[in-house]
């Protein structure tokens, strides 16, 4: 692949807790992620990116880090981790890992020492008392005291203390664990909460000198060649989202304006637009996301009566038209492959998973549950452990009973079911992906005016993409259909249906 490989990318978001067991204990590893490598190799992917897989006690499902040069021994070793980066990379397949520059771990050899040692506190943020009356990001205070009195800034859980990042051994130590892991061969990292580093005393979000810390780890990348820094960042203000894409800065950032939008043609167009206009100018491939696993999967969403993503749980188990909701997200997973720029796809959405919203409330392990009081039921619902075959759970995701339960109704949707059956999510997600290889990524887009309730592009190739999102069928331009979301009959596109034509 080129230089810059990760600008028309498709990339496989894998959540290693879930995705395969290899050993038995009931938890995703290192080991069953190996054995299942054909099969992404099959779907048709260029890139995996993995979750934090790094020691942790799990407080928060592995971004609480307490060692960022090794791996969590009930995912495997340092060894199997080499192994996996370099079996995936003779499939042609690149690896992109967390780093987790925020906060670190209550149990990471920093903050232990930083506990029994007050005068070695200066890579966290100690204080007599709290500094302001910032709350947790997942609920209560942001400030939590030790047992000699003083107090530790964290914006996530108390296991995650909060970094220092004005003192420069902080950064001499992230560019260090850049390397360590560029040197085994990692392709790229995707930064978590990557605009919320630098602290005043009065904000978190986006201050200025983030984009120092940035600049530094380009040239470390840059170092390497080939390889990629891909940003979480939620702003809403794209200007300054914009400034995370310079190019002496991150190479890509995920695109959450396209992932809480709502099934409608206004609010996608609106979105598409916007991410045309913010990234072209500056020469910063777009990135195409509907889901991750800090949100609600898009078969739930979509079958609602409010299609939109909404943090902190807020729609939660509001009625949700399963079959609907099923079409849509086989159109949007059209549409997104065939913008411009580079995919996402979080595992299970080939398969088209729901959001699990029944989980019993004693299993729920997100903290967010816990830390707002139960009031947001947490995000374990898209996290549920994979089905790939057989007729009941743990359907092949390993021996052991799964660290969360699958429901029994996922016996259709394993990976098996679907395999043979051509109309489903996961033969859509392959063929799409394999015309996206061919036919699209990255470049530009030329909108086609068919009306206001539909969206209709083609791209450099010559393949014209049409979403109808409105409630009538509408007839097709003139074209082969080479791919489409359902069935198209006398040449009309019905309601909530994508269609390629070349
Ligand atoms: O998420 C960053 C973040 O701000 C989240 O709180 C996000 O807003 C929320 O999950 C949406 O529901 C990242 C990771 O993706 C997330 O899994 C971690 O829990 C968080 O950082 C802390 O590391």
């Amino acid at each position: 692949m080129s230089q810059t490989w990760w600008r028309g990318a498709a990339i496989y978001q894998v959540y290693l807790r879930s995705f395969a067991d290899g050993n038995g204990d009931g938890v995703g590893d290192l080991a069953g992620l190996r054995a299942r490598l054909p099969y992404l190799k099959d779907l048709g992917i260029d890139a995996i990116w993995l979750n934090p897989w790094y020691p942790s006690p799990m407080a928060d499902g592995g971004y609480d880090v307490a060692d960022y040069r090794g791996i969590e021994p009930v995912f495997g070793t340092l060894g199997e981790a080499e192994r996996f980066i370099q079996e995936a990379h003779d499939l042609d397949v690149k690896v992109i890992i967390d780093v987790v520059p925020n906060h670190s771990s209550t149990e990471s050899a920093w903050f232990k020492e930083a506990l029994a040692n007050p005068a070695a506190r200066d890579r966290f943020w100690f204080a007599d008392e709290p500094l302001n009356d910032w709350q947790s990001i997942f609920g209560g205070p942001a400030w939590t005291q030790v047992p000699d009195g003083q107090w530790y800034l964290h914006l996530f859980a108390p296991e995650q203390p909060d970094l220092n990042w004005t003192n420069p051994e902080v950064h001499r130590e992230f560019e260090d664990v850049l390397r360590f892991w560029f040197d085994r061969g990692a392709d790229g990292f995707r930064i978590d909460s990557a605009a919320l580093l630098i602290k005043s005393d009065t904000a978190y979000e986006d201050l200025d000198a983030v984009h120092d810390v940035y600049r530094r780890w380009r040239e470390v990348a840059d170092e390497y060649g080939e390889r990629v820094l891909i940003g979480e960042v939620w702003l809403p203000d794209q200007e300054r989202f914009a400034l995370y894409l310079r190019p002496d800065e991150l190479h890509t950032a995920f695109n959450f304006d396209f992932l809480s939008c709502a099934w409608d043609p206004a609010d996608l167009r609106r979105s598409i637009d916007l991410t045309l206009a913010t990234h072209t100018p500056i020469g910063a491939p777009p990135t195409w996301v509907l889901s991750n696993h800090d949100v609600t999967r898009p078969v739930t969403r979509y079958g609602r009566a409010d299609t939109s993503f909404a943090h902190g749980g807020a729609l939660h188990g509001t009625p949700s038209d399963p079959e609907l909701g099923h079409r849509r997200a086989r159109a949007a997973a059209l549409l997104a492959m065939a913008l411009p720029g580079s995919l996402y796809v979080y595992q299970g959405e080939e398969l088209g998973l729901p959001e699990v919203e029944d989980l019993p409330d004693e299993l729920r392990q997100d903290p967010m549950y816990a830390r707002s009081g139960g009031a947001n039921p947490g995000r374990d619902g898209c996290r549920i452990p994979l089905p790939w075959s057989g007729e009941e759970p743990p359907f092949g995701f390993g021996d052991g009973t799964p660290w969360l339960p699958q429901p029994e109704s996922w016996r259709k949707l394993t990976a098996e079911a679907q395999r043979t059956d051509l109309g489903s999510m996961l033969n859509l997600y392959r063929k799409g992906l394999e015309l996206r290889r061919r036919l699209l990524g990255d470049g530009t887009l030329a909108w086609l005016p068919l009306g206001e309730e539909v969206l209709a592009f083609t791209r450099d190739s010559g393949l014209t993409c049409v979403t109808n999102l409105g409630q009538d069928p509408i007839p097709l331009p003139a074209g082969t259909v080479v791919l489409a979301s359902g069935p198209i009959e006398d040449g009309l596109l019905p309601s909530d249906t994508t269609a390629w034509l070349t």
